[in-house]
């Protein structure tokens, strides 16, 4: 990971708990001028930590803003599209409905939106999504790959793929699994729901808007009691707060990846991360789609991403779209 001085400055703050730096010091020891430190503390001002003078002794660092850092987004990234354009808010209803308008205003492929909180955060099917300030990630990322319309729901799974991937590159306190089609779970609790929504005409996608919201630093009483039976956050489960940051930067790394490999040579190498991946196969479901509610043990997902159901009479239903509840 690439830190640069202000980031070096910053971290002596944190770690001095609230006592305060003298300038000097901080010049010696870093070896730069008065004038450079007092510089990056301006620009930390900027992003939203507070410091105080005291008489002196220094400088003390009394506010941290808890905000996910655009400027250390963009030096973590490992991509060449994806989160090099980024629309960043306090506060938003939904990044989906901001990034429709991008889409019309035509934003390139990659395009990210993201907020600190959403008021009116959704869900599949026009639910609610809980978004709570400042704890989570918000983002909906627009992508504009050459793929037919019926092709779109595997997108779910390939932004599955690479959420769950990030996860593990990052995480060693948990283990992260995907529940068909869109959630990723921890211990059997919601951390993360995927939302893909599509611009198309008839035989073209114009553009995939799709959403990801992560429960990241959230502690159980930050959720609504109706949620705290079934969602979790990373921070309960690693055990420790997260930089948001880093973990934006690497959903976005492995879902570049993971889709330009998809659109290149189709869907049967994220099958294979799927399943590596999967807490769905091999139990019991029921499935509940607009027409029928199909209950048996999940088998496979076949080369398109449908999710196979072998009933109690032996017959494979093939699920396109469900709610799925693990029994
Ligand atoms: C989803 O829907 O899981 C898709 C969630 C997508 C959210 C992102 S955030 C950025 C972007 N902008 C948006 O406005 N949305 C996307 P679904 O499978 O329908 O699950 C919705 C259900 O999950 C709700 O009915 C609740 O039961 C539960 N839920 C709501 N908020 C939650 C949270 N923060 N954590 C865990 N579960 C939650």
């Amino acid at each position: 990971m690439h830190f640069t001085m202000k980031d070096e400055i910053l971290k002596r703050f944190l770690n001095a708990n609230g006592e305060p730096i003298s300038g000097q010091v901080l010049a010696d020891e870093l070896q730069v001028s008065r004038t450079a430190i007092w510089k990056h503390l301006q620009t930390l001002k900027q992003e939203g930590y507070e410091f105080e003078t005291v008489k002196k002794r220094g400088y003390k660092l009394v506010t941290v803003p808890d905000k996910v850092d655009m400027g250390q987004l963009q030096q973590f990234l490992k991509t060449t599209r994806y989160g090099r354009q980024v629309h960043y808010f306090e506060s938003v209803e939904s990044t989906q409905l901001v990034a429709h308008e991008l889409v019309r205003e035509g934003a390139p492929d990659g395009t990210v939106i993201i907020a600190e909180h959403q008021t009116a955060g959704r869900g599949r099917m026009m639910r609610e999504w809980e978004s709570s300030e400042g704890k989570g990630i918000w983002m909906t990322i627009i992508i504009r790959p050459e793929i037919a319309p019926h092709q779109a729901p595997q997108f779910t799974l390939v932004t599955a793929v690479a959420v769950v991937n990030a996860m593990k590159a990052m995480f060693k306190n948990f283990t992260p699994e995907i529940k068909w089609p869109n959630d990723i779970l921890i211990k059997g609790k919601k951390t993360t729901g995927i939302l893909t929504e599509m611009v198309a005409e008839a035989d073209r996608i114009q553009a995939l808007l799709i959403g990801i919201g992560i429960n990241v630093n959230q502690q159980m009483d930050d959720f609504p009691e109706a949620l705290q039976s079934i969602a979790t956050s990373i921070a309960i489960e690693e055990g420790e707060p997260i930089e948001r940051v880093h973990l934006v930067a690497n959903v976005l790394d492995f879902l570049e990846h993971y889709s330009d490999m998809y659109v290149k040579n189709g869907f049967g190498f994220i099958k294979t991360l799927w399943e590596e991946s999967s807490g769905t196969i091999g139990k019991r479901v029921k499935a509940t789609t607009l027409r029928e509610v199909v209950e048996g043990e999940a088998i496979s997902i076949t080369e398109n991403g449908v999710l196979e159901i072998r009933q109690a009479n032996g017959e494979v239903k093939g699920i396109y779209s469900a709610d799925i509840e693990i029994l």
